[in-house]
């Protein structure tokens, strides 16, 4: 039996790290997005696959969503002092990940590789997968024109008007190898779309080629689990860009983008009654910690078997 999740930050993280709890450890494979990796410092810098290292593995920061528990900011006080950029927070022991990452990529090592490795040294189980072991990178359309991921999404914290987006790279990447094992898994029996942002988060994903091919020629139920509870996202901008997409932050809004992709949803009871073109799933989707993070984990497992033909 194995299970794919696909997963971005914060949201993705917590459910991946519920669908961990509640599977055996070998049978969870999460492929994570890398449209929001960036150079920054002279660094290498993948924010999803290390907030969801560090939380498979425990470790990440709880108040922030990513970066590390207990961390310090030395370094980042340092660099201030020096004229240095510090509006991308990096953390002392942060910085051991991107500054070893950095070293290895430079070595010639891939993403995958490197990924697998940090995961196994943290005691990480489970399988973690970039999207893609080739550059992708996000690029964000707004009225002040196009701006790379993190600049619009931490240092302008998302105020510049969406207009649209543009993964660069994407057509010409392939999926990683790890990821187009576990797409083409015999015992695959179900694909789990976490509740990260759609757009930024799942758009780069879905914009690699080869995988929105799987996903459309797939033989076992693909699940989304919505970000969004009561037309709002629980965290981050999501709800904010769909407005100034014109699109709903609604089970329907989120259906038209997976655009027949996904065979049922899981929403919140706020959402209850909403209208959907396919089988929904309704429960409280808000994962305060970890138990809430396996309780939904867990639905929406039963839930993808029950769809299972
Ligand atoms: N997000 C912020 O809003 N501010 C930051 O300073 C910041 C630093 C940071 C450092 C390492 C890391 O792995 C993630 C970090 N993030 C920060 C989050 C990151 O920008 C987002 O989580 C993803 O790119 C979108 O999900």
């Amino acid at each position: 039996m194995s299970v794919l999740a696909l997963a971005g930050g914060v949201g993705g993280a917590r459910l991946a790290a519920g669908l961990a709890r509640a599977l055996p450890p070998g049978d969870l494979a999460v492929a994570v997005n890398t449209g929001d990796d960036f150079e920054h410092l002279g660094l290498s810098i993948s924010p999803d696959i290390d907030t969801v290292v560090y939380t498979l593995a425990g470790l990440n920061n709880p108040e922030l969503g990513w970066g590390l528990a207990s961390e310090t900011w030395a370094f980042m006080a340092a660099l201030e002092r020096l004229g240095g950029e510090t509006w991308f927070r990096l953390g002392d022991r942060d910085l051991a990940t991107h500054v070893e990452r950095t070293r290895r990529l430079a070595a010639g090592e891939t993403l995958s590789a490197i990924t697998a490795d940090f995961a196994a040294r943290l005691d990480i189980a489970q399988r973690i997968v970039p999207m893609s072991d080739d550059p992708v990178r996000t690029i964000v359309e707004t009225d002040e024109g196009a701006l790379a991921f993190q600049d619009y999404f931490v240092r302008r914290q998302c105020a510049p008007v969406f207009r649209g987006l543009r993964f660069d790279g994407a057509d010409g990447a392939r999926p990683s190898a790890g990821f187009a094992e576990a797409l083409a898994d015999p015992a695959l029996e179900a694909i789990v779309i976490c509740p990260s942002n759609p757009l930024l988060s799942l758009g780069p994903i879905l914009a690699v080629p080869e995988v929105r091919a799987a996903l459309a020629a797939r033989r076992v139920p693909c699940i989304a689990v919505s970000p969004f509870i009561g037309g709002q996202a629980v965290k981050g901008p999501a709800g904010k860009i769909m407005a100034e997409l014109g699109r709903d932050a609604t089970p329907a809004g989120l259906l038209a983008l997976y655009d027949g992709l996904v065979d049922g949803l899981v929403i919140d009871g706020a959402d209850a009654g909403a209208r959907a073109d396919v089988p929904l799933h309704v429960t409280d989707t808000l994962m305060r910690g970890p138990d809430d993070q396996t309780r939904l984990a867990r639905e929406a497992l039963a839930f993808a078997a029950g769809l299972a033909r």
